[in-house]
């Protein structure tokens, strides 16, 4: 397995809900390491570049509604095939679909409000990284 990084979205339900540490913890426990991190305030623009892939969604103003509804922690993930370890910990899409024990199945409470973001691939990670760190602000140990 290759060393990778990920993005993660702490997405704003989850921060409502005070578990921004829970969610941590369950990286760190399967051997992600955190090498940025901050809090921020999306503006709509940010939202909607960020999933433009989307943009011809029928969900997408939903999807960016939400986004912007409040705070968001924003992390950089780095690990042995993190992007993988991620999405597996993230669980489905729908937490009604998500096993017992992810992050979905026990922090989200629907398809919209979905509790975390993680990137899907190498080539999407690398862009969403940028999109929120220059990589001087990237402490990989
Ligand atoms: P994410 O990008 O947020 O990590 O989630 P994902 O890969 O599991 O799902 P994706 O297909 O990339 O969709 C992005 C976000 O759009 C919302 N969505 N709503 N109503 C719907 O059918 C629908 N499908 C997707 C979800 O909030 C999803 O996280
Ligand atoms: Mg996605």
């Amino acid at each position: 397995m290759a060393l990778e990084r990920t993005l993660s979205i702490i997405k704003p339900d989850a921060v409502a809900k005070n578990v921004v540490g829970q969610i941590l913890s369950r990286f760190e426990g399967a051997g992600l390491k955190v090498v940025a991190t901050k809090m921020a305030q999306l503006s709509r623009a940010e939202a909607e570049k960020f999933y433009g892939v989307h943009a011809q969604r029928p969900f997408f103003k939903d999807l960016v509604d939400f986004m912007v509804s409040g705070p968001v922690v924003v992390s950089v993930l780095e690990g042995e095939g993190a992007i993988a370890k991620n999405r597996d910990l993230m669980g489905a899409t729908d937490p009604k679909k998500a096993e017992k024990g992810t992050i979905r199945a026990d922090f989200a409470d629907s398809i919209d409000a979905n509790a975390v973001h993680g990137s899907d691939a190498v080539e999407t990670a690398k862009v969403e990284i940028a999109f929120f760190f220059p990589e001087a602000n990237i402490y990989s140990r």
